[in-house]
């Protein structure tokens, strides 16, 4: 029996309700320039979370609240919203979007239905095999420069991509070839490109919130699923599954968002705090997930039998080949921005795949 909360709408509105109804959080220079009068410390920022306590995203979201609270003498407190406290990744999105909550992490394979450029990051065989070369490329003001403006026109600002790991499959049997998904009802992320990602190996694909898909999975609604391993962990997938296959399609890639307006009204020295704290995160957050998704596998091993396959690089040649067609379907999605980006990371996993020295 999993710990995890799960999510109920009529909660979510009565979450939005208390939100909106909260004191803003008005930076304490803008306040004290609109009223003319002593601001009210402390502020808090509200910081939304599309996994739960323990996760990836908490270790970063922890991190940076230590940090803000350190800088700013405890004049800026973050609360942090866990996965179950608010909503799907969906809404916390609409809620960044509308200042309800000021920061949020938001995963292209939901996000992708809003920002469509974003999809690029759950295509297959995309990226290097090399996690490092990724990070890399995830890490560079480029590519941050290439979406900022698809945010922005959805109220967003865009603050770092958070690469979390290796996806792996989990089913009740192995994930051999293409074949093996055949008519296989696989649980996807909410938007339409992450879906074609599974509809191109023939299975059916099913989208559903991240905190439905345990009980799906025991319920045989769905028989598969994809992500990285502390996800599989933490979430008890693994307790509901006998598989997992490792075939290294894609990284579990998430953003970090806050509402635009609201980071734009920030005084100077606030923002130049929350990039800080963000630049001195994103290292920490690649050597938390490291560590999770590799302590959790021996949790993982520990506490079931599941069986735990490797695909050989012939077997993933064959998903690269059956993947290929999604990157044309992704273009379709994305607009001339979304082929541009396509292709400045094919090039810039290229190039960076030739300067990595031979071992
Ligand atoms: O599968 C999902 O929906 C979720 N997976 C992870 C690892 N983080 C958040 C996302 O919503």
């Amino acid at each position: 029996m999993r710990r995890f909360c799960h999510w109920r709408t009529p909660l979510f509105a009565m979450v939005i309700l208390l939100l909106a109804g909260c004191s803003d959080s008005p930076s304490p220079t803008a306040a004290s320039d609109d009223a003319g009068e002593k601001p009210t410390y402390p502020v808090t920022w509200r910081f939304a979370l599309e996994e739960i306590e323990g996760s990836v995203q908490h270790h970063y979201a922890l991190e940076l609240k230590e940090r803000i609270e350190s800088i700013s003498d405890g004049n800026i407190l973050i609360d942090i919203f866990p996965y179950g406290s608010i909503g799907t990744s969906l809404q916390l999105t609409d809620l960044a979007r509308e200042g309800s909550v000021h920061l949020a992490f938001a995963s292209p394979g939901h996000l992708a239905d809003v920002v469509p450029e974003t999809g690029v990051f759950t295509l297959h065989f995309l990226l290097s095999d090399d996690e490092h070369v990724n990070r890399n490329i995830l890490a560079s003001d480029e590519l941050i420069q290439a979406f900022s403006k698809p945010y922005a026109e959805q109220n967003l600002e865009l603050h770092g991509f958070v690469p979390e790991g290796w996806m792996v499959w989990t089913a009740n049997k192995p994930l051999r070839e293409p074949a093996d998904f055949d008519g296989l009802a696989f649980r996807t992320m909410a938007s339409k490109i992450s879906a074609e990602a599974y509809k191109a190996y023939g299975a059916t694909p099913t989208p559903a919130p991240y905190s439905q898909v345990y009980s799906d999975l025991q319920l045989r609604r769905i028989e598969g699923q994809a992500n990285p391993v502390f996800a599989i962990e933490e979430m008890g997938f693994y307790e509901v599954q006998s598989t997992m296959t490792f075939a290294r399609p894609a990284q579990f890639v998430t953003s970090v968002v806050s509402n635009r307006d609201w980071f734009r009204s920030l005084p100077d020295d606030q923002k130049r705090w929350l990039q800080d704290a963000l630049n001195e995160v994103a290292p920490l957050a690649w050597e938390v997930q490291a560590e999770l998704n590799a302590s959790r596998l021996d949790t993982i091993r520990r506490n079931s039998g599941i069986r735990v396959i490797e695909l050989t690089e012939e077997e993933r040649d064959r998903f690269r080949k059956a993947s290929l067609p999604v990157r044309e379907t992704y273009t379709r999605m994305a607009g001339e921005r979304g082929k541009a980006i396509l292709e400045r990371v094919t090039e810039m996993v290229d190039k960076a795949e030739s300067e990595v020295p031979a071992t």
